[in-house]
């Protein structure tokens, strides 16, 4: 079995503009730079045959490529009990769109519908007992955050390895996205 989820790789410079973001919130682990991604949709533990089958999905979308843009910082989970700090996506017609042909084509091989809403954001840290208050100045001190547009000209296939340091994330492989 392997855990998968299909993802946007962020790329330089905005994960520069990402890494600056980093500091100022007491127990927050920050995420590595080179795991920065956008998640379009958590697949979890499937087994290897469904797996090819899923990579030979991702082949078969024909997408165009666009720009997104990164627009704010935001917490999931109540104030109190935060659990992940993010950076925020400006809404993009194009991108709900990929999202969506993602979902059928995942649908098609088998994996049930997902029920969530789908909430684009990029993961910058994961919290653990993070001071509200410090939390609160945070996001004000970066609530103008905006960076981008940024070429989206690919999805990336990835492996997630749990442990009990946390996830190490491995591409398993690329798609290009092309108008043709
Ligand atoms: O890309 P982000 O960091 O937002 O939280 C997990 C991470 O999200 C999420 O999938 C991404 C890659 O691990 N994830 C983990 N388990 C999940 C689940 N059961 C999940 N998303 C939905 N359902």
């Amino acid at each position: 079995m392997m855990r998968l989820f299909v993802a946007i790789p962020i790329a330089e410079p905005i994960r520069q503009r990402l890494a600056a973001l980093h500091g100022g919130v007491p127990g927050a682990r920050w995420m590595e730079a080179d795991s920065l991604h956008l998640t379009l949709r958590f697949i979890g533990e499937v087994p290897e045959d469904q797996a090819i089958d899923i990579d030979e999905a991702l082949l078969g979308l024909r997408t165009a490529p666009f720009a997104l843009t990164l627009d704010g910082v935001g917490l999931f989970g109540s104030a109190r009990r935060a659990r992940i700090l993010w950076a925020g996506v400006e809404r993009n017609d194009a991108l709900t769109h990929l999202q969506a042909k993602v979902e059928t084509a995942l649908v098609r091989c088998g994996l049930p519908a997902d029920a969530h809403a789908f909430t684009p954001h990029v993961t910058l840290a994961r919290l653990r007992d993070a001071p509200a208050e410090r939390l609160g100045r945070y996001l004000s001190d970066h609530g103008l955050f905006r960076a981008g547009p940024m070429p989206v000209n690919r999805l990336t296939l990835y492996r997630s390895h749990l442990s009990d340091h946390g996830s190490r994330y491995e591409v398993l492989a690329d798609y290009p996205l092309t108008s043709a």
